[in-house]
């Protein structure tokens, strides 16, 4: 399958991991939108979130864990954060390998600006 962020997991495309463990990695944005930028994303292929089945919902609570102990450890979990999942056209997702953005370090804009 050619997708680019399985190539990421195996790590035949190289990315600043932040974490890593059985089923998720995360890793810096290339084209980060804000000065804390990661991507959270499960090791097992999903491609969006239209595809989580029942049987992955274990794996979701593993990403917001994940999530959240970024957020510490990038010193965002006081100051916010945000934690955004694109699904399908209307959305803008690119990439279709499930994945939620964790964004912080500045005021972020309104999601209604
Ligand atoms: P989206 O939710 O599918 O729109 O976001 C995809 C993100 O993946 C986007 O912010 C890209 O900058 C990011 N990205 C990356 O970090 N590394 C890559 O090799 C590719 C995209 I392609």
């Amino acid at each position: 399958m050619d997708c680019i962020f399985c190539k990421i997991v195996e790590g035949t495309i190289p990315s600043k991991k932040v974490f890593e463990n059985e089923h998720v990695v995360a890793f810096h944005d290339i084209q980060p939108a804000a000065p804390v930028h990661v991507l959270i994303i499960p090791k097992k292929h999903i491609a969006a979130m239209n595809d989580v089945a029942e049987e992955d919902l274990p794996l979701i609570a593993e990403i917001h864990r994940a999530a959240l102990q970024m957020a510490r450890e990038l010193d965002v979990a006081e100051s916010g954060y945000r934690l955004v999942n694109n699904c399908g056209r209307d959305s803008g997702q690119i990439v279709f390998h499930l994945h939620y953005h964790l964004l912080g370090g500045e005021k972020l804009g309104a999601l209604n600006a």
